[in-house]
């Protein structure tokens, strides 16, 4: 595959780059976080998005590299912002089944000297669909170091329930499927709604994704919805300015 060849090379000649979606609380509309969300910039085809790649990069294991070098990245930046801000990285299954994961993280901390507390990772359910003994007990061990994790596209998975059940999340990312159908669909609307109860119940606070209307944002203020992200908000952008947590 030519990606496949290509991926190990474009790390090597610095093509990727880390974008950032600001993440903020629906009530206040402070800034929490952002999302560090990679894109590789190709010499001849310009930017190709994750969707594209990320797979081949799973299927090759260079994920495992280029993890690292997103984790690495978004820390040393993030450091460098000059706030408490959090930084969210989203997280492979691979790079999750790897053993050398926990390492990884526990070196980048050291080096960029980001306070633990400040980076969160995102899992999807698929992520610990693999082993999950294994998986979990590298979340443990994360966890342990101060890190937060996240669930990502929640819902969409036909486990939700158990992978909630199964570790002790510190927030639920609605996936944006619900949101985009929330303005016409009243089942959207109502799973929304049911997803963030389970958050009140578990005490987990809940982000929604995909946000791109007020009459969305609207809904997540009515119904106690704590954060939300989407273009309404903000688009991935390359550089942000320094921004003082609230
Ligand atoms: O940014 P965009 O919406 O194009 O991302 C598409 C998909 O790629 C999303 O599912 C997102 O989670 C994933 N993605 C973006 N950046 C990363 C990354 O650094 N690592 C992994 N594993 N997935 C990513
Ligand atoms: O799977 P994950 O949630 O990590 O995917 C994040 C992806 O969603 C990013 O690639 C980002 O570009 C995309 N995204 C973020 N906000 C919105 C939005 O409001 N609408 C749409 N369509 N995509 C969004
Ligand atoms: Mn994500
Ligand atoms: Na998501």
């Amino acid at each position: 595959n030519a990606i496949a060849k290509d991926l190990k090379r474009a790390l090597k000649d610095e093509e990727f780059r880390l974008f950032y979606q600001v993440q903020q609380s629906v009530v206040s509309g402070e800034i929490t976080g952002y999302e560090a969300l990679i894109r590789w910039k190709h010499p001849v085809r310009g930017f190709v998005s994750p969707m594209d790649f990320i797979s081949v990069a799973e299927e090759s294991g260079a994920i495992v590299e280029i993890g690292a070098w997103v984790l690495r990245t978004a820390c040393r930046e993030a450091a460098g912002w000059g706030n408490d801000l959090k930084i969210a990285v989203n997280l492979s299954p691979v790079q999750l089944n790897d053993a050398s994961l926990i390492e990884t993280v526990r070196q980048v901390l050291v080096e960029t000297c980001l306070s633990p507390s400040r980076l969160e990772l995102e899992i999807t359910e698929s992520t610990i669909i693999g082993d999950k003994i294994h998986a979990l007990h590298q979340l443990r061990q994360i966890k342990a170091m101060g890190v937060t994790i996240a669930i990502d596209d929640f819902g969409t998975g036909y486990a939700s329930l158990d992978t909630l059940n199964s570790f002790p999340f510190d927030k639920i990312k609605i996936d944006r499927s619900f949101l985009m159908e929330a303005d016409k669909s009243a089942q959207a609307r109502a799973i929304v709604r049911a997803i963030l109860a389970l958050g009140k119940s578990l005490e987990i606070p809940v982000l929604a994704e995909g946000v791109e209307t007020e009459a969305q944002l609207g809904l997540l203020r009515e119904e106690g919805c704590e954060e939300a992200q989407g273009y309404l908000l903000g688009r991935p952008v390359e550089f942000i300015g320094a921004v003082k947590a609230a």
